[in-house]
């Protein structure tokens, strides 16, 4: 097993991986931007190392630095979290010839699943549907719309190396094809230094549904379910869900089993989730594979009882996957809510500034992954996202109810949050039929805005009421009013 490990990430995740270094006994060792002088995985981490200024690209993505550190400090190996150097397989390549030990797949793997166009031939061969469509960039445009024609329209142009949304274009029908294609290859070449786009029919609001797998590097490889990432908005997921109630046992069966070919089929090792998208006769399809530990893995991780950070730390050290399929059931339902520092009701804006106020829910069956507290800044620079909140119980409702109780339990101030925004959502009927694909918040995003101001408008006849009620009953007595109905007080404890 390893000694020491450089964590070349920040926030939460680089909590969550230095809270594993200690279960496991290996000496934790952070880096840090001057941003970061004071933040939690600064403090929490055995030893930590500045290594320049806040822009990202100065400190948690310079490559030698990095390297050069974990050579100094004798760490044996490295543990990227996600973004930042987590698929770059430049740097995992760099790492392999260093002699140190990439905690995650191999830069061959992630080489393999980076372009499109070459992942989807490579599933094709091994027994993973893909979304129909070409496997291959386009020659030529007069092909392009023989073959469009035959799949149907609409379609999607994609760019082959892009993945996450970007260099994505629909088309409706032929007329349009022409200035599309130009389009989409000029934003391919800006975004990714290729202009190699393919054809692939479009799906109309699909589930987005990933399966989370594990491989060690004796060959065993293990599923641990399924994940539902539907709710999001502009690629960005805001809750996932684990299981899926939309995914019977004899899809899950598939589906899972699917994955598992995808990753032998690319030799993987370590943690890494294969997407898909799902459609509403539960056919589903190959997305792309997300080469590194996900933000959302803490609903696994409820639902399963595996440790995904240890067994990650475990298998890159050499180490077998410590379970056999078989020992692994899907026990109750979790729900993970991203707290966000963002002005939800107004445009989604951004909402930096040092957090002022901090108390985080706890509780029965409440699990918490926070990078920051009172005193925290949330800057330009990095990730808005403040915490992720995780709720487990029996069932999708009561794990909605746990939910709702844990959300009203925060108080931040400084910045302004999504929690009024989640609330909405948990409690959105869809939400809580199961009936929403990948277009829910755009769909349904000016009936939850109005609910908000119907809630609003509430409160405030009622706040009224009751200041009216108030006012009555203390011409007649002195004692203080205990029963204001207001389900988050923590303005007036703070005399705010
Ligand atoms: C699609 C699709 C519909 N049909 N492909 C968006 C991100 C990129 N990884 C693939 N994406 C999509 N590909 C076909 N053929 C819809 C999306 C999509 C999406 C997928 C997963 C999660 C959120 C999404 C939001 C918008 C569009």
């Amino acid at each position: 097993m390893f000694k020491k490990i450089l964590i070349a990430n920040r926030g939460e995740i680089a909590l969550r991986i230095i809270r594993a270094c200690k279960d496991l006994g290996i000496t934790s060792a952070a880096i840090y931007s001057e941003a970061d002088k004071k933040s939690l995985h600064t403090r929490f981490a055995d030893e930590a190392h500045l290594i320049g200024p806040p822009q990202s690209d100065k400190s948690y993505l310079n490559k030698e630095k990095i390297i050069k550190l974990a050579r100094e400090i004798g760490a044996d190996a490295i543990h990227p979290g996600y973004g930042f150097f987590s698929e770059n397989a430049d740097f995992i390549e760099f790492v392999e010839k260093s002699g140190l030990t990439f905690i995650g797949p191999s830069s061959e793997s992630v080489r393999m699943m980076g372009i499109k166009t070459a992942a989807r031939q490579l599933m094709k061969e091994n027994n993973v549907p893909i979304v129909p469509g070409l496997t291959e960039p386009i020659k030529s445009t007069i092909e392009a719309k023989k073959f469009a024609k035959k799949i149907g329209y609409p379609i999607l142009l994609k760019a082959s190396a892009g993945g996450g949304g970007k260099g994505m274009r629909k088309i409706a029908g032929e007329l349009e094809f022409d200035s599309a294609f130009e389009a989409t290859k000029r934003e391919a070449l800006k975004a990714f230094a290729d202009d190699s786009i393919y054809i692939e029919k479009f799906i109309e609001n699909p589930k987005h549904i990933e399966v989370q797998v594990i491989a060690d590097k004796h060959g065993n490889y293990r599923h641990l379910f399924e994940r539902e990432c539907s709710i999001q908005r502009r690629h960005q997921k805001i809750i996932e869900e684990a299981p899926s109630e939309f995914v019977d046992d004899k899809t899950r069966e598939k589906i899972t089993e699917a994955a598992l070919n995808a990753a032998k089929a690319c030799n993987y090792f370590n943690a890494g989730t294969i997407e898909f998208l799902m459609d509403s006769d539960k056919s589903f399809y190959f997305l792309e594979m997300n080469t590194r530990l996900q933000v959302e893995h803490p609903v696994t991780e409820l639902i399963s009882g595996i440790d995904l950070v240890a067994e990650q730390i475990s298998i890159a050290s050499g180490n077998k996957i410590s379970f056999d399929q078989n020992e692994v059931n899907i026990s109750g339902y979790a729900i993970e809510c991203r707290i966000y520092a963002e002005d939800s009701f107004n445009g989604f804006l951004p909402s930096t500034g040092v957090i002022a106020h901090y108390n985080q829910p706890s509780g029965p069956d409440v699990r918490i992954d926070a990078g920051c507290n009172a005193g925290s800044e949330i800057t330009m620079f990095y990730d808005p996202m403040i915490a992720k909140l995780c709720t487990w119980a029996n069932s999708k409702q009561q794990a909605i109810k746990k939910m709702l109780r844990a959300l009203s339990e925060f108080y931040i101030s400084g910045v302004i949050t999504n929690i009024e925004f989640l609330k909405l959502i948990i409690q959105h009927p869809d939400f809580n039929n199961g009936t929403y694909g990948i277009n829910f918040i755009d769909s349904n995003i000016s009936d939850i805005l109005s609910t908000a101001e119907k809630v609003e408008s509430d409160d405030k006849e009622e706040a009224a009421a009751i200041l009216a009620a108030l006012i009555k009953y203390e011409s007649i007595s002195n004692n203080v009013d205990n029963s204001i109905k207001n389900e988050n007080r923590w303005g007036e404890l703070n005399n705010e």
